[in-house]
């Protein structure tokens, strides 16, 4: 039964037939055109009207709803809950619209977007039945000349582009696919009247969502079913049905709280974040939420049934398995079963799908899987499909191929932009973009959800307002401050992408072919599409722009000053997660640790540390201690899995010589052990303020000494020593190769250095650039060199390394130092220095790093490079020792 609300059936447009150039757009010489009339281009035009702006939609269909016009076919639903995909931007539309569903069929959604459109009285404003075939901007005049498929030309200021993610089908690229005599149907086109399938030999090809979908209903009518499946996809069932009482409730407690929620959420839909990292948790923690999230019937919360489950492929195949496991407990042939079961791709990393019966579907007698990687398609003939030897007889074929996602509803219009320029030629290597909302070399062109944007990776709707409100807003803004023009920068643009690449770089998406990707099209070029940092950050990135004056944007026009005017930059600079990290320290609201006594910052450093992932065991760690100066100091060994001798690292620990352990680093030590090979031992030293300068140097050159005498017991191999340490303990690290050079001890085979302070005054550049808010700053800093020794010793090359009249034959260096950190200034001057001084030095410039993202292991991936170059500098050091 449909629960349209009595406004909707009163408007009587539920069923009105479509209509073209009925409204009164003609009258206008608009300002701004949009292009495509879904819900971005029917919410664009409403805004823009309240604005009071001239604006004229465009669709190449005859009514609304743009991909809910198209997808007609049997079984088309959506596939995020409908309570969540509907507009929030008036609050009397959410309460004059009641979905029947949790997931809405496709006519219910399409009702829904022609309720909106009467609602506002929108198709006054919208010309139908017509295509914008050509852009191009006229420099002179300042605006598009819009061609269009009725001969028309439109010189609007304005041009955006509402075209869809998912708007261009895909050509069947299968030989022979035009010579097929029968019916041919593509879901991605399904014609308006009711096709009947009874009595029919049916094949569908492609098993994506819209695959997926149409599948289980056609088998209920047809005499039988062929699947023609080239890739085998995950689904998770949909559990459709009345939408969930726990959504109304929480709803209709707060509705506006509630859409806030979503509008800073990773998905655009309000979900509690789950913590907890596959990798680690017990096997009844694992199976606990493994069915939790089968049970939800939300793509949203299958996708983050564990923290770690986009990141890494282990945690990722702990829901593959368990996937798996439920298509082989429904499907009954066990053939049939394996083959639908996905085994060449990560989860989620194609979307996967909502099942409403599609796995049972293989249980009736009337339907077979032809799976394509084991028996590839021959060719489509006049009759059927040839197929593995055999010639399969069809009376209609039913295309389920997908799309030219993303990308190809905007270069399919022939846009030119400055300089003759086209988008096709600028994008020819791959879309860019500026927050996905614009492309430098292409004036007032705006995107709604266009590469670069959460856009497929979120919940539309959230996004499609999101966009919206953003370039309304920005035609307000021009049009106060008179600006006539406005374009991204090359600089903002090449920033947002390099953002993009990291957030991409970060997860396991990018490795998949998928649409996502443009692996689908061939020939298409590669690279992940929607932005993947979340909706959450990138809404807080489209914010910050504005923020600061529009960050990377130039505007021109009468009433800007001098012409022109752009605060040029990159907002964002940070890898995107070390940025969640900090985000996520800032939320805890710890007081400031320098005005804590040291006892109390260690106590709350120790509590930090509790709460992180442990990191990938070793072959064996061992923990005892070794007689120091003032007393025993404590290590632990970290062995490798590999037979023992390794090469051995004496490492000392971080923590501004205040705090800290010989156990403190542990996951980077677990990291570093893995990654290179060789033993680690890390040593504790005596810490400030208790024992202040020179105690933590001299236990440092104590233990060096004793690691090497005792490499044999330690499972080292005698002669082959190195030293490490990160911050304090760098610094340590770097100092002891200086006093083994002057007063004797084990030949030392490299220094590893990591964000090392090396000079106690504290005046460089990178101070005062990143001295707050990106974890250690300079008050910090002070506070630990406060402690640690007096102003005066500052200048003994035993505290600030830099200072050595010498740095010649230290031994060989890599060190590390990273973007967003205090220290960065002084490390790069001691890797200059010890270069100068005639040492092989290796520096390492993190990007987006801060002085602690780096030994993040599990929590920033983006550390990883960091830590396997970190990982090669040890091995190349004794390398170096074997050789030399
Ligand atoms: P998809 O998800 O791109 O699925 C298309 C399917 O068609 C997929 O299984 C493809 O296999 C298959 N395909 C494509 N070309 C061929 C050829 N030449 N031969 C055989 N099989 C082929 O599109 P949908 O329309 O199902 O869904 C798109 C989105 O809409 C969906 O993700 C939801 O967000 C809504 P492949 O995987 O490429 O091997």
């Amino acid at each position: 039964m449909a629960l349209i609300t009595s406004q909707a059936s009163r408007s009587g447009h539920a069923t009105r037939p479509a209509t073209t150039a009925s409204g009164d757009y003609r009258a206008d010489a608009p300002d701004v055109v949009v292009v495509g009339a879904g819900f971005a281009g029917l919410y664009m035009l409403h805004r823009l009207r309240t604005l009071g702006f001239s604006v004229r939609a465009i669709d190449a269909a005859d009514d609304v709803g743009g991909t809910w016009y198209w997808n007609r076919y049997p079984g088309a639903r959506c596939d995020i809950t409908t309570a969540d995909y509907t507009f929030s931007f008036d609050p009397e539309l959410e309460k004059a619209w009641t979905w029947s569903e949790k997931y809405a069929a496709q006519p219910e959604i399409l009702r829904y977007a022609q309720f909106v459109a009467d609602r506002y009285d929108l198709r006054r404003s919208i010309q139908f039945g017509t295509r914008v075939d050509q852009a191009r901007w006229d420099e002179a005049a300042g605006r598009w000349h819009l061609n269009t498929s009725r001969g028309e030309t439109l010189t609007p200021r304005f041009c955006i582009m509402a075209t869809g993610c998912l708007s261009i089908p895909k050509e069947p690229d299968i030989p022979g696919a035009g010579n097929f005599k029968g019916e041919v149907y593509s879901t991605s086109r399904w014609p308006h009247e009711r096709i009947d399938f009874t009595g029919k030999r049916v094949a569908v090809v492609g098993t994506g969502s819209s695959g997926i979908q149409c599948i289980p209903l056609i088998a209920q009518q047809a005499a039988h079913l062929t699947v023609f499946q080239r890739t085998a996809n995950f689904a998770v069932p949909a559990r459709n049905g009345p939408v969930a009482q726990a959504r109304l409730q929480q709803l209709h407690a707060d509705r506006a709280a509630y859409r806030q929620a979503a509008k800073f959420s990773r998905a655009g839909v309000p979900m509690p974040i789950n913590m907890v990292y596959g990798r680690y948790a017990p096997p009844g923690q694992r199976t606990q939420l493994l069915n939790q999230g089968w049970e939800s019937g939300e793509l949203i919360a299958a996708y983050g049934i564990f923290a770690d489950q986009a990141l890494f492929e282990d945690a990722n195949e702990l829901v593959c398995d368990f996937v798996r496991d439920k298509i082989r407990a429904t499907v009954a042939d066990p053939a049939t079963a394996e083959a639908l079961c996905p085994k060449d791709h990560p989860f989620g990393t194609k979307r996967p799908c909502l099942d409403s019966g599609y796995y049972e579907t293989y249980n009736r007698p009337n339907v077979r899987l032809v799976d394509l990687k084991r028996t590839p398609i021959g060719a489509i003939t006049a009759t059927g499909i040839d197929v593995g030897g055999e010639s399969l007889p069809f009376d209609a074929i039913v295309f389920a191929t997908g799309f030219d996602a993303m990308t190809g509803a905007l270069v399919a219009v022939d846009i030119g932009g400055r300089d003759g320029q086209t988008l096709k030629h600028k994008w020819a290597h791959g879309p860019r973009s500026y927050l996905g909302l614009m492309t430098a070399g292409f004036p007032n062109l705006f995107t709604i959800t266009g590469p670069q944007s959460p856009s497929a990776f979120s919940n539309m709707m959230v996004s499609i307002e999101q966009h919206v409100d953003w370039i309304g807003d920005c035609l307000v803004h021009m049009q106060q401050h008179e600006a006539s023009v406005v374009e991204p920068t090359e600089t903002a643009e090449s920033g947002w992408m390099q953002h993009c690449d990291d957030c991409a770089a970060i997860t396991l998406h990018a490795r998949t072919s998928s649409w996502y990707t443009g692996g689908n099209v061939p020939g298409k070029p590669r690279g992940l599409m929607p932005y993947i940092g979340g909706v959450d950050a990138y809404r807080k990135a489209c914010d910050e722009v504005v923020g600061r004056d529009y960050l990377g944007f130039a505007f021109t026009g009468p009433g800007v000053v001098g012409g022109r005017s752009c605060n040029d930059g990159v907002v964002r600079r940070l890898q995107p997660d070390v940025m969640r990290a900090l985000e996520m320290f800032a939320a805890l609201s710890l007081p400031a640790f320098e005005s804590l006594p040291p006892a109390g910052a260690r106590e709350l450093m120790a509590q930090l540390r509790g709460r992180r992932p442990p990191g990938l065991p070793v072959g064996a760690t061992q923990d005892g201690t070794l007689p120091g100066p003032g007393g025993p100091l404590e290590f632990r060994l970290y062995r490798p899995a590999t037979p023992r001798p390794h090469p051995l690292v004496v490492y000392f620990h971080g923590g501004g010589w205040v705090w800290g352990g010989h156990d403190s680093d542990d996951p980077m030590l677990h990291d570093l052990c893995r990654r290179s090979g060789v033993a680690i031992v890390s040593v504790n030293y005596r810490h400030a303020p208790e024992a202040r300068f020179p105690c933590a140097a001299a236990d440092a050159l104590c233990a060096v000494r004793w690691a090497g005498e005792h490499a044999h017991e330690l499972g080292g191999i005698p002669g082959q020593l190195a030293v490490a340490g990160w911050s304090a303990g760098a610094n340590l690290a770097a100092v002891v190769c200086h006093r083994v050079r002057d007063e004797g001890g084990p030949r030392i085979a490299g220094q590893l250095l990591l964000t090392p302070p090396t000079d106690g005054n504290m005046t460089t550049r990178s101070y005062i650039e990143n001295g707050g808010g990106y974890g250690l700053t300079s008050a910090l800093m002070r506070w630990f060199w406060g402690h640690y020794c007096d102003p005066a010793d500052r200048l003994d090359p035993r505290a600030s390394p830099l200072r050595a009249t010498s740095l010649s034959n230290l031994p060989p260096a890599m060190v590390v130092t990273c973007e967003f950190d205090p220290l960065r200034d002084e490390g790069r001057a001691y890797a200059a220095a010890l270069a100068k001084a005639g040492v092989a030095v290796k520096e390492l410039c993190a990007r987006g790093h801060t002085h602690m993202s780096p030994t993040m292991v599990d929590i920033v991936i983006s550390g990883e490079p960091v830590r396997a170059q970190m990982a090669d500098a040890l091995r190349g050091f004794f390398s170096q020792t074997q050789t030399g």
